[in-house]
């Protein structure tokens, strides 16, 4: 199984650092990604880091990560709570899929208490800050293994 994790980010998240710090922190979606991509090195993992505004273009990377890809981390922003192309398109692919929220969704208004990426997610990480994609990546690290030609 590959070691190559997706990172995908949805709508506004680019935005993170600039606007609303008191709810999604002071971090940039850069200096997430970043952290991300050090601490998947910690597993041998490579983590592959993407954001679109645009719900078809989240699908297209979703469908190209299928054997190519060991896993995917998704925070979906608010097509979590909408869409069900883009839970089709997890359920398609068939690889273990772990739903990450900066914010807790089930403590916010009753709009953000429904997931469908949670259908497909094989754990979810939420109000967690930033932290929430380290321990996605550790989630997804245990559930591969070992690696068996480890680079160091
Ligand atoms: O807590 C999360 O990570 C969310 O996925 C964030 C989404 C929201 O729709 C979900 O219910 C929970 C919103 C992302 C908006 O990101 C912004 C970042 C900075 C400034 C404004 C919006």
């Amino acid at each position: 199984m590959s070691r190559r994790i997706l990172i995908l980010n949805g709508p506004n998240l680019n935005l993170l650092g600039t606007r609303e710090p008191e709810l999604y922190g002071t971090q940039t979606l850069v200096q997430i990604e970043e952290l991300a991509i050090k601490h998947a090195r910690k597993h041998n993992l490579v983590a592959e880091c993407r954001q679109s505004n645009n719900e078809a273009e989240l699908i297209g990377w979703i469908q190209q990560s299928r054997g190519k890809c060991g896993g995917i981390i998704i925070n979906a922003a608010a097509y979590t709570h909408t869409s069900i192309a883009i839970l089709d398109a997890l359920k398609a692919v068939g690889l273990p899929v772990v739903e990450v929220h900066l914010t807790d969704p089930k403590k916010r208004e009753p709009f953000r208490h429904h997931s469908f990426v949670e259908l497909a997610a094989s754990a979810t990480f939420a109000g967690m800050g930033s932290d929430g994609y380290l321990r996605a990546l550790d989630f997804l690290a245990e559930k591969l293994g070992p690696d068996p030609v480890p680079s160091r």
